[in-house]
């Protein structure tokens, strides 16, 4: 009795990974995938406390575990209804019962937490299937194993074929049509060309220093509320600017590219990154400027606005830095990667990345104050950016000289300096810095090499602003302001 409860226990387990599997080969890494909700909802649900503890103790672990839980969760729930069907078929005495149950309860939980139909049917399918082939094993007889046993293997074995198939089928790129890495077709030549000047010029000026990334990042961050990007379509997404406007109005994904456009160099930074983090890039971003897109709809002189996206996600900030802003499309002459906002996102220049809303949607002018997501949970990421230098490179050279670089953004106060001190902060000297690249919200790279002392020692670095202000040296975690301080490493001979 025990073995056979364990079998079907063994059995239930396969199959609800195997609904995972199946789930996962149709949609790939989406929201259409049961876990993606699941994790999103997770986060959503979960403490400010725990989420800010999170962010600045676990960093990236916490979206791992995240998701880790929420792989765990949809297994378990599509294992417990193919458990509950393995019961049922013992109580009914009725061969299939199991299988049928598996399969249809799967499919109705997997459509109930996505909305996502073929996906679904695979996910059912996949759970009843494992279900099946444990069930039929028992009825080929084979000499010196039990029933039990053959139920177990055969189990495991589909469910392996489901997991293998369905890792593959999920991998093999982004569903959703060609939005990695397509080429931005600009359509006219002098914009084409703008792009690539742009780009040229990048490369030009960074710094020759091994392990630097270049001053347009080779792999730019990504921050997002949820596990899984929304898959938004081109030809159904629509723009609209709502709120305190005379006149609501609304842009195809065709309307906005066919508005007159411009190129730019902006960096974004993380709010919730540490202070000598990773969370800090540049792009060339091609789009409308967003005071194109509001002057059709009239907008009142109100304090400020808020973003929504396809994600859920929304942010609220003065209307001044919306002005500013650009509609982006294009990132490095390609069109906008699903990941950082396909088909169009925000640039706020200056303001911390929050505010830089991906997958937008809907641009509300509001008359009075509202919190948005992150603020909700204690955040104060909608202003500014802190002033920073990060240390990101220590080469040893051969002539015994170390290097070390990194990275200054200021935003659109922009870095007039940066310095290094090689003995705790006692004594500084200037860092070799990039040629600026052209626009009013960009990184820049410094370089420093010195004779080192023959002994550990402390390299500290700091960054002024253009207009002259030194960087706080007062240290801070990143939340609720974001990270402050000077970046600090020892060094060993
Ligand atoms: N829709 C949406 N936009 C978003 C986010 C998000 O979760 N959803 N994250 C924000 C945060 S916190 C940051 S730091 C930037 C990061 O942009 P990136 O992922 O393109 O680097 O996007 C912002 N825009
Ligand atoms: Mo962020």
């Amino acid at each position: 009795m025990l073995r056979k409860h364990l079998a079907n226990l063994l059995v239930a387990a396969f199959a609800g990974l195997a609904g995972l599997a199946g789930s996962y080969a149709i949609a790939g890494f989406t929201p259409d995938f049961i876990a993606g909700p699941i994790a999103g909802f997770m986060a959503r649900q979960i403490p400010a406390v725990v989420i800010t503890f999170a962010i600045v103790v676990l960093g990236d672990l916490g979206h791992q575990l995240n998701l880790v839980g929420a792989l765990a969760i949809a297994a378990g729930g599509l294992g417990v209804i193919a458990y509950g069907g393995l019961v049922l078929e013992d109580r009914l005495d009725r061969r299939f019962v199991a299988p049928v149950v598996a399969a249809v309860g799967g499919a109705v939980l997997a459509i109930s937490i996505t909305r996502a139909p073929l996906a679904s049917i695979s996910t059912g399918l996949a759970t009843g299937i494992v279900v099946a082939v444990a069930e039929s094993a028992t009825v080929v007889p084979v000499k010196g194993t039990s029933a039990g046993r053959r139920r177990v293997i055969g189990g495991t074995g589909s469910a392996l074929v489901f997991a293998v198939t369905g890792f593959l089928l999920g991998s093999r790129g982004d569903p959703h049509g060609a939005t990695m890495n397509a080429d931005l077709d600009l359509d006219d030549r002098t914009n084409e060309m703008a792009v690539s000047e742009l780009l040229a010029e990048a490369d030009e000026k960074s710094l020759a220093v091994d392990g630097l990334e270049p001053l347009v990042s080779d792999d730019f961050y990504e921050v997002d509320i949820n596990a899984t990007d929304p898959t938004v379509d081109a030809d159904e997404w629509e723009l609209t600017v709502t709120g305190a406007v005379t006149e609501q109005v609304g842009y195809t994904y065709d309307d906005i590219r066919a508005m007159p456009r411009e190129h730019h160099f902006n960096t974004l930074r993380c709010v919730g990154e540490s202070l000598n983090g990773k969370k800090l890039d540049n792009a060339v971003w091609t789009g409308v400027p967003i005071m194109d897109i509001l002057e059709p709809a009239g907008v009142s002189d109100t304090c400020c606005v808020m973003l929504r996206a396809a994600d859920g996600f929304f942010e609220q900030f003065p209307l001044a830095a919306l002005r500013n802003g650009i509609l982006a499309y294009g990132m490095n002459s390609q069109v906008l990667p699903r990941a950082h906002g396909y088909p169009a996102r925000a640039l706020i220049p200056g303001h911390w990345g929050e505010v830089n809303v991906k997958w937008l949607t809907e641009i509300e002018i509001l008359e009075e104050e509202e919190e948005g997501y992150w603020e909700k949970r204690g955040w104060h990421g909608t202003g500014p950016v802190n002033t920073v230098a990060k240390l990101h490179v220590e080469n040893r050279l051969e002539d015994g000289l170390i290097e070390v670089a990194g990275h200054a953004y200021a935003g659109t106060r922009g870095i007039q300096a940066v310095e290094v001190s090689t003995d705790g902060g006692e004594s500084w000297s200037p860092a070799t810095l990039s040629e600026p690249l052209p626009g009013d919200d960009v990184w820049r790279q410094w370089v420093y090499r010195y004779d080192p002392p023959n002994r550990a020692h402390e390299v500290v670095v700091r960054a002024t602003d253009a207009s002259g202000t030194l960087q706080p040296r007062q240290a801070a975690e990143s939340f609720p302001n974001g990270p402050s301080g000077w970046v600090s490493k020892e060094i060993r001979p």
